[in-house]
């Protein structure tokens, strides 16, 4: 049976990955989270205890991670400070947990000899044009615009040093936008979701024209789970499910499958450096490791995503006046 130590285990991506992990695969997890206001044990709850801990922990602690680690076979790595509003007002945190956070764990993969993997997103490339016919690959070049997407970039370059100088024996998976059940209030999906549910318009940046590529994320789950499996040691892949959607488009269908006029939102200021466009090419990942997207329906995977919000109202409510706090103050 293998031991895998799953870092930020209690957010978003992180349990369901977890989730998907008990149920496709033998492991014992041992989930290391800080518990920011970012993650939660409820999004673990009802998993079976003989084959879950959770150790309550930071990433950057040298001490706590080395323990940790000689108990293990594999490193899976998610926790990360994840949202680029908050990286726009506070870069800090993400400088330690992304930068050092990830440093501190390489060092200790290096010293156990542990194999390692690395889960980034694909901002760490920039943005594209709306007419652009390109996508992002393997081998475009790194480009971030926001703290959070140069972090995550410095956190990448760390991983193929480590790799490179030391023979740390480590994959990256750079993947797009994520929806699903147990994302945070202040993501974009889940905010529009529980607006609507709270009787509140939806909130679209500048013209809403952006450009994000959607991706189930128990496909996310089950094309780390290959990379980790199947993968080349030292390789980067790209993930993605060819989910292309404008966020007007995006709040338009979820105006209607919640039974509202598709025009009920308002169009609210821009972020600053706002990224236009992501788009992924993941045909090496499906043709070197026969990875397929399962949940390509997107409206069907909105409509789960709804009821999940409906049905769990206790899981968001405590955080949302919170979040809508922040975003007021700077007019979003
Ligand atoms: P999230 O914000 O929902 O969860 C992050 C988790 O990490 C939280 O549980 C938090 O408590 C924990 N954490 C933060 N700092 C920590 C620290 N210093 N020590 C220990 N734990 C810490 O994020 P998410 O959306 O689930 O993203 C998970 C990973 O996937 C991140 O690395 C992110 O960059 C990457 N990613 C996310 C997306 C997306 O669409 N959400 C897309 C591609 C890649
Ligand atoms: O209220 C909103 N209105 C709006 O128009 C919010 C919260 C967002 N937006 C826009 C901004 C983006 O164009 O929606 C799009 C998606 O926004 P976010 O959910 O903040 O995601 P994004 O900035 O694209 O980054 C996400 O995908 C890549 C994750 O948060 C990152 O962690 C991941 O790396």
């Amino acid at each position: 049976m293998r031991r895998s130590l799953v870092t930020g285990g209690a957010g978003f991506i992180g349990s369901n990955f977890v989730r998907h992990l008990l149920a496709v695969a033998d492991d014992s997890v041992t989930v290391l989270d800080k518990l920011t206001y970012a993650g939660s044990r409820s999004s673990l709850e009802g998993l079976d205890p003989d084959r879950v801990s959770v150790v309550t922990g930071d990433i950057a602690d040298a001490v706590l991670v080395d323990r940790l680690f000689s108990g293990h076979d594999l490193v899976v790595h998610f926790a990360a400070e994840t949202h680029n509003d908050n990286s726009l007002r506070d870069p800090g945190p993400f400088l330690h947990s992304n930068i050092v956070g990830t440093y501190t764990l390489l060092e200790a993969a290096r010293k156990h000899g542990i194999r390692f993997h690395h889960v980034s997103t694909d901002e760490v490339y920039g943005d594209l044009e709306l007419d652009d016919p390109a996508r992002f690959t393997e081998l475009t070049p790194y480009n971030p615009s926001s703290p959070y997407s140069s972090t995550k970039a410095a956190s990448d370059l760390l991983v193929r040093a480590w790799v490179r100088s030391f023979g740390v024996r480590a994959t990256i998976s750079n993947c797009s936008n994520n929806y699903g059940p147990f994302q945070h209030v202040e993501k974009f999906i889940p905010r529009q979701i529980t607006n609507v549910l709270q009787g509140q318009r939806p909130r679209l940046y500048g013209d809403g024209l952006n450009v994000r590529d959607w991706i189930h994320t128990e496909d996310h789950s089950s094309a780390v789970l290959a990379v980790i499996d199947r993968g080349t040691i030292g390789e980067t892949y790209l993930i993605g499910a060819d989910g292309e959607r404008s966020n007007i488009e995006v709040v338009r269908t979820l105006l209607r499958l919640m039974g509202e006029p598709e025009t009920a939102f308002d169009l609210v200021r821009d972020r600053v450096g706002h990224d236009r466009r992501y788009a992924i090419d993941s045909t090496r990942l499906r043709s070197e490791l026969g990875w397929t997207p399962r949940f390509v329906d997107f409206e069907a995977g909105l409509t789960h995503t709804i009821e999940w919000y409906r049905d769990h109202s206790p899981w968001w409510e405590p955080g949302k006046e919170a979040v809508e706090a922040l975003y007021g103050a700077t007019g979003q």
